[in-house]
């Protein structure tokens, strides 16, 4: 029992050494849903980055680029995240409050 202890801590080990090597190549950036905006409202990745929407509101909110990326309603509290692979620009809108817009740019 010991020893399968130990190679369950070893295997985490190397899953959070694999994971900190992307991150070092691939930044994540955080837009947060805080007042009925999105914070910042515009905002440039590098293309490949992660961006994860964070709802700091206590109602639902979406990040939503027709066509392009929807986190559908996110609850209070709830965090979205996204690949950004495309490079462009990208206007985008809470649907459930439609003067809520933000801009993505990925270049
Ligand atoms: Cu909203």
């Amino acid at each position: 029992m010991f020893a399968a202890s130990v190679m369950i801590v070893a295997t985490v080990a190397m899953a959070a050494n694999g994971s900190f090597t992307l991150a070092a190549a691939r930044r994540t950036h955080t837009i947060a849903m805080d007042g009925t905006r999105f914070v910042p409202e515009t905002h440039t990745v590098g293309q490949g980055d992660r961006v994860v929407w964070v709802n700091k509101d206590p109602f639902p909110h979406t990040a939503t680029a027709a066509g392009k990326f929807d986190s559908k309603p996110m609850a209070a509290g709830d965090a979205w995240s996204f690949a950004a692979t495309e490079a462009g620009e990208f206007a985008y809108v809470c649907t459930l409050h439609p003067g809520m817009q933000g801009e993505l740019i990925v270049k």
